[in-house]
């Protein structure tokens, strides 16, 4: 049985930093945030150094030389060596800094697709990736006229690789996956995925949005070739992601956005690009955001992300077994051991969008809709769905007020 005293850490230690989970809502409902997989809430940390950046610190990088263009250099490179200390880069210049997942990924396909890439070479996906991790390869399969496969997924929710050898062949390129599902939950078997990608030559793309976040990440040990993943699902502000990849490859791709920082030199019938990782930030960068980024990285190092893991895991289980009590909830995805902290449902009789607003009026803030995971949806055989997602400060009696107001969501459509 799932009771405080057996989790592996207080969230109530956690809760006071983060002025937002203090808010009353619709007159006297307190706010219950269980949409932590569209974004994450900031703790004053981060936002304290968003404030002291733009009140002492802040000029734009790598231009000045000057005293606060020095300050603002050295604090944005000391989020990239936040970054590459959390995913286990080898190398600082293995981190860019991008706007989120979808332009690392947009980065990738363009840079690296357009130049390694022809009309006889397959992508290998999944069919549970969001948009941001289908169309970018959509768009290089009409500009190339690769050719673009899917791994299927079983009927409760998991990679079903019974076909791999058919799939991955030596025409396969690159296979782009997702490390967890952010509409299933679930976490997919990557180092075996990546061994079998490189024993066929292909190269892999983790989209990290839903892992990073919540877990351990070791690109090293993954031996993973880009990963990428944005900073407002982990704390950090929107407006900063993260492309890392691995050296000898990002060398050899070319510059995707043009401008200025991406140069060595511009003449006026040429240019020649600077080195990693200036290559691949073209313009301004996203400073201050890549700043508090930072700031959230020392928030989640202070906990410990393999207790934040086993914290949500804790979280979903107990979820799991309120809402089987509760009856008439058809579960998306696989049982909570297999499961980040991610439940996605439907509610017998009650529409999706319905369900999110009833939970609304009691103060409980859930996902519907089909989560930019539409071929999803589709493979499931419905249209949306509703979803409660989890981070570290959400508390068991959250799980009961949610479970409490599906309850009457659901005795409401009942009388209907
Ligand atoms: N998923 C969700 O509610 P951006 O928007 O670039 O920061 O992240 C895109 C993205 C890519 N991959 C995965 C697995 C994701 O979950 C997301 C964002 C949010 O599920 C918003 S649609």
């Amino acid at each position: 049985m799932t009771t405080t005293a057996t989790l592996p850490l207080d969230p109530e230690k956690y809760r006071e930093d983060f002025p937002i989970l203090q808010t009353d809502i619709h007159t006297d409902k307190r706010l219950v945030y269980l949409d932590n997989a569209a974004t994450t809430q900031r703790p004053k940390q981060v936002i304290q150094a968003l404030v002291d950046t733009y009140e002492k610190h802040y000029a734009n990088v790598h231009r000045g030389i000057h005293w606060l263009s020095d300050q603002s250099t050295d604090l944005f490179e000391e989020a990239r060596k936040k970054v590459a200390r959390l995913i286990r880069a080898d190398r600082l210049h293995e981190v860019i800094f991008t706007t989120g997942t979808t332009s690392s990924i947009n980065l990738v396909a363009r840079s690296w697709g357009d130049a390694n890439v022809g009309p006889n070479d397959t992508i290998l996906l999944t069919e549970m990736e969001h948009h941001s991790n289908i169309v970018p390869w959509q768009q290089l399969s009409q500009r190339t006229g690769c050719q673009l496969e899917f791994i299927p997924i079983t009927d409760d929710g998991l990679l079903d690789l019974s076909s791999m050898d058919q799939l991955l062949t030596e025409r396969t390129k690159l296979v782009a996956l997702t490390a967890v599902s952010n509409v299933l939950g679930t976490i997919n078997p990557l180092s075996q995925l990546i061994r079998q990608a490189h024993d066929h030559g292909a190269l892999v793309l983790i989209d990290a949005a839903q892992s990073v976040p919540h877990m351990d990440s070791n690109v090293q040990s993954l031996d993973a070739d880009f990963f990428v993943f944005s900073g407002h699902k982990m704390m950090g502000p929107s407006g900063v992601g993260v492309l890392y990849g691995k050296e000898a490859i990002l060398e050899k791709m070319p510059p995707f956005l043009g401008g200025g920082s991406m140069i060595r030199r511009v003449r006026l019938d040429g240019f020649e690009p600077a080195d990693l990782p200036a290559k691949f930030e073209a313009g301004t960068p996203p400073i201050v955001p890549a700043i508090g980024l930072g700031a959230a990285i020392d928030y989640l190092e202070s906990i410990g992300l393999s207790r934040i893991d086993q914290y949500e895991r804790a979280l979903v289980t107990y979820a799991h077994e309120q809402l089987e009590e509760l009856g008439g909830i058809k579960f998306l995805g696989p049982a909570p051991e297999h499961k980040a902290g991610i439940v996605s449902f439907l509610v017998d009789g009650v529409h999706a969008h319905d369900v999110a607003q009833l939970l609304d009026r009691q103060g409980v803030a859930v996902r519907a809709g089909h989560h930019c995971a539409m071929p999803l949806h589709k493979r499931l055989g419905i249209g949306a769905s509703s979803r409660a997602s989890f981070y570290f400060y959400n508390t068991l009696n959250e799980v009961d007020v949610f479970v409490d107001a599906l309850k009457k969501a659901q005795a409401l459509f009942r009388r209907r």
